[in-house]
């Protein structure tokens, strides 16, 4: 073993795992990389998923020797022997075979849980909330690269952080690891056990994922758990203009910073004031210096500007990458102007909230590409929106009739069939003059193959539009 502040020697949950057998339900990004990650450690791994091995047969060429894998489904011997279970994200707590490990008292963890306890004696940074997360996570891992410290940065935005561990370690890294930067989602903190981050992030609870949870209650629950191990010695950032969020500066011992767009008195610690982000009463930044736009961003900026001030990093870096960074593909991205007709890509924007946050950096003229599959969303929520805003709604996908029917009496709400059909109705709605926005409010799954297909999709028919 490698001594000192390297990867490895950091990695104390090695001893835990010797000899052990490890069940892994769902073999996606997270279920691959945990597997690639325990098998290193001559743990004895099983994998199981739900879908037919044709499907799979990308996911299968990924995985080492020797491990057992099933695919179709999960039977219930798969539990029988097992020490542990990692459950990938995607699988909701009542699947059986959870039910089963838990009916057997075997521990079920995720996916971020197994990197942690790896990885717990590196500070974590974990940033939590309904929208802003990627862009927030990325700030962050941005800012303290210029700041030069040794980073690994993963989760929920696409690198399981099991992955991101292994990648690191196995190119030998010598370097110490100063921090690992994530991006947690709820259905990761559903099943920590001993996660604890040394700075935690939670930007805003707004409806989400109500297909999976049974009401708004069990999803702040299943965000609120990125605060049950935290101490004394952690630092919780909060958005103060967020009632939920707020609130649960009573439930920890852990020290509170607060962020806000709208206040600035004394206990906030960054803030927005005629035009200029605040951090510790300290003038940072002009909002017309910073490349990134949009109301919602400068929440996001805030955060990520506290977040690695707290790990250290100084002004300088901070400025540096906010003058040039524009902000992530599919989250409000600009895509073209023709004639006077701009187009918007905010594929991720997939539950009511990221809608309206996106619609708020627009005064009026747009028309908002809205439907997918459903997630339990309330259209009716955007109508004060739409009607200072939108002047037309292009409905598509699973839940096209849902639109239609919550909005047609605020809006003119037009049907469409695909992307091409979608995005050429909507530029003959948006002409002469305005903004088309694919803010979908749901997910992607009906017709792409994620949200970044979908954002594609909708990219290539706007560059089909232009070439003509
Ligand atoms: N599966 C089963 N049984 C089930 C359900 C699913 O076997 O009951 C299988 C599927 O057949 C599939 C695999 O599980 O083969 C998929 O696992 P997964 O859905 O957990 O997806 P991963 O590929 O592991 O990706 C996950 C996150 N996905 C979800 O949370 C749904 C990715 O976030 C994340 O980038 C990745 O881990 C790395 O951390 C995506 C997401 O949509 C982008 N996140 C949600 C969001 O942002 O709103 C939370």
């Amino acid at each position: 073993m490698i001594k000192d502040n390297t990867i490895v020697s950091d990695m104390e949950g090695i001893k835990d795992f010797k000899d052990k057998k490890v069940l892994i339900v769902g073999m996606g990004l997270s279920g691959v990389a945990a597997a690639r990650l325990l098998s290193d450690f001559n743990v004895d791994v099983r994998i199981t998923d739900s879908r037919d091995e044709l499907e799979l047969v990308e996911n299968i060429m990924q995985l080492p020797d020797g491990v057992t894998i099933e695919t179709g489904g999960h039977s219930s011997v798969m539990v029988d022997g097992v020490d542990m279970v990692v459950v990938s994200p995607g699988v909701s707590a009542d699947n059986p075979i959870i039910t089963k490990a838990h009916e057997h008292n075997i521990p079920v963890v995720s996916e971020i849980e197994l990197a942690y306890s790896f990885t717990a004696s590196i500070p974590w940074i974990a940033v939590t909330g309904t929208n802003g997360k990627s862009t927030t996570t990325t700030l962050i891992d941005l800012i303290l690269r210029r700041a030069g410290y040794n980073i690994i940065t993963g989760g929920n935005l696409g690198m399981p952080l099991c992955g991101a561990i292994k990648d690191h370690y196995s190119s030998n890294s010598k370097e110490r690891v100063d921090y690992i930067v994530s991006e947690i989602s709820s259905f990761q903190l559903e099943t920590i056990e001993t996660f604890r981050p040394h700075i935690s992030v939670i930007l805003n609870i707004t409806p989400d994922h109500l297909d999976r949870y049974r009401d708004m209650d069990e999803y702040i629950g299943a965000k609120k758990s990125i605060i049950k191990n935290l101490t004394e010695e952690d630092k919780l950032i909060l958005n103060f203009e967020d009632p939920v969020v707020r609130a649960f500066e009573e439930e920890t011992p852990a020290k509170i910073y607060f962020f806000s767009a709208r206040s600035f008195h004394d206990g906030i610690s960054a803030f927005l004031k005629d035009g200029y982000i605040y951090i510790n009463g300290k003038e940072i930044i002009s909002v017309n210096d910073m490349a990134l736009k949009g109301a919602h961003n400068m929440e996001n900026v805030m955060a990520a500007t506290l977040a690695s001030m707290l790990a250290g990093a100084g002004p300088e870096s901070i400025r540096d990458v906010l003058i040039s960074f524009r902000g992530l593909e599919h989250r409000l991205e600009y895509v073209d102007r023709i004639d006077s007709v701009e187009f918007y890509n905010d594929s991720k924007g997939t539950n009511i909230g990221a809608v309206i946050k996106s619609l708020e950096s627009f005064e009026h003229s747009v028309v908002l590409i809205l439907g997918g599959k459903d997630k339990g969303g309330d259209f009716k929520d955007l109508i004060p929106y739409i009607k200072e805003r939108v002047k037309a709604v292009v409905a598509i996908g699973e839940c096209r009739e849902k639109v239609v029917k919550q909005l047609k009496d605020e809006v003119l709400v037009v049907r469409a069939e695909d992307m091409r059909d979608t995005v050429d109705k909507a530029f003959e709605l948006a002409k002469p003059s305005g903004v088309v926005l694919l803010s979908p409010g749901c997910a992607s799954f009906d017709m792409f193959e994620n949200f970044e297909h979908r954002g594609r999709v909708f990219k290539e028919e706007v560059y089909r539009i232009r070439g003509k």
